[in-house]
């Protein structure tokens, strides 16, 4: 399988090779930056000079915008794979480097692991692609630290293409394993209220906490780093026994354990809080910060650390708002708002810590665009659920645009037919779960 991968990997490095200016547009979530990263990083060893930029979506109207000279190569990152349409609207050599199924398969040169009969969605992210390409291409096997953070990013599993690279980096030394949950680098109160993979509810339930944190015998007061062998399963063993007590996705537990890394050669070697600094700083489009300290600079250490902070605490803020306000559907539960600032990893979080056993769909409805963003699990897409399909044909179904994975996915459409379109949602979801 890797083999066909490696073939359009190839067929990239030489068309990069051939360009003097590579101008490259990634996705702004945490894997798109993550890829990002890896494309700088490599780039800038072989002293190819190239431009970023972030893109929050792929459409005509983006498209109008690139404006690339004569000669330059615009590579496309955790996007691109569905937007045939679009891309051939570009002047100039595009390369497209994704991960998403492609539905709409793009005239350029694409990698993309479908393309070689991996699967995408769970076993290798556009991150993880575009270190095959940097492993290819030179002495960059350091890189594959950020082959984990766009794994993690995703939401992806440690297995196939994703165990393959992990085992290397492992053996190289640049990704070690963690013990236990996975928690933040810091005091283990701040650590415990602030983390929403897993989320133990206790933001705002200071009490709760206290009492949590005496009934195992573990201070609150300590980093989570200084905590000894024995502290940490004792912490490890309550929270794990906290998240089976609520409605959570009985895979957490399973999932969380195996991922838990630390990358000795990043400025945040904690791999959970370096994913989730990059995804804050992405949402928050301070993707300067994000990238400064994704190539080693401590200067923007700080910044991004409190950019995280201040995000995850508007993200629990809103968690506690919205528990009491989920709609039950026939087949779904939703939440629709209004004007919020976030709408996936809202989804994410109540999807998988309190409402698991069925699709969870939030819809954000803004002054000229409506925002939706439906969450499953693994459980729900044995029973033959694919929110891709789901989320194309019901954002198409209201005049809008939509797509994903199989576990996760998004909607945009124009204001007005918002619960038109969760009934669709819902309707399709039976349809496919049935
Ligand atoms: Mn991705």
């Amino acid at each position: 399988m890797l083999e066909i991968l490696n073939e359009y990997i190839k067929e990239a490095i030489g068309y990069i090779r051939k360009h003097k200016f590579i101008r490259i547009f990634s996705h702004y979530d945490t894997d798109g930056i993550a890829s990002a990263v890896i494309m700088v990083r490599a780039l800038l060893r072989k002293n190819i000079p190239f431009h970023l930029s972030f893109l929050k979506r792929l459409d005509r109207e983006v498209v109008g915008t690139i404006d690339a000279d004569e000669g330059d190569l615009v590579v496309f990152l955790d996007m691109g794979s569905g937007h045939g349409e679009v891309l051939k609207e570009i002047e100039g050599d595009v390369l497209v480097i994704d991960h998403h199924y492609p539905r709409d398969n793009p005239k350029c040169v694409h990698v993309n692991p479908y393309l070689g009969g991996i699967d995408g969605a769970i076993e290798l992210s556009s991150a993880g692609t575009t270190y095959l390409l940097a492993r290819m291409m030179g002495d960059n096997l350091d890189l594959s630290s950020f082959a984990i953070i766009g794994a993690l990013g995703d939401k992806q599993k440690m297995s196939g293409v994703n165990k393959i690279i992990l085992d290397e980096a492992e053996s190289t030394g640049y990704v070690r394993k963690g013990e236990g949950i996975p928690l933040y680098s810091m005091k283990v109160k701040e650590a415990l209220e602030l983390s929403t993979e897993p989320y133990l509810g206790f933001y705002g339930n200071e009490e709760e906490l206290d009492a949590f944190l005496s009934r195992i015998g573990v201070d609150g007061e300590k980093s989570v780093d200084e905590l000894d062998t024995d502290e940490r399963r004792r912490l490890s063993n309550g929270i794990v026994l906290r998240i089976l007590k609520r409605n959570s996705f009985e895979g957490v537990v399973d999932e969380l354990m195996t991922r838990n890394f630390v990358l000795p050669g990043e400025v945040i070697q904690n791999a959970t809080m370096l994913a989730d600094v990059i995804n804050s700083c992405g949402r928050m489009g301070l993707y300067g910060v994000a990238v400064g300290l994704s190539l080693g600079d401590r200067k923007y250490c700080k910044k991004g650390i409190d950019v995280f902070r201040s995000f995850q605490i508007k993200l629990l803020e809103k968690i506690r708002e919205c528990e009491d306000k989920v709609v039950e559907g026939q087949n779904i539960r939703y939440l629709i708002l209004n004007n919020s600032y976030t709408t996936g990893p809202l989804a994410t979080v109540l999807s998988r810590y309190m409402f698991s056993d069925r699709p969870f769909l939030v819809v954000n409805v803004k002054k000229n665009i409506v925002k939706s963003s439906v969450r499953g699990n693994l459980k729900l897409v044995e029973k033959g659920l694919d929110l891709g399909l789901v989320m194309k044909e019901a954002g198409e179904s209201v005049g809008g645009t939509g797509g994903g994975h199989n576990v996760a996915a998004a909607a945009t459409f124009e204001p007005g037919r918002e619960l038109e379109f969760v009934k669709k949602v819902d309707e399709l979801c039976g349809k496919m779960m049935n």
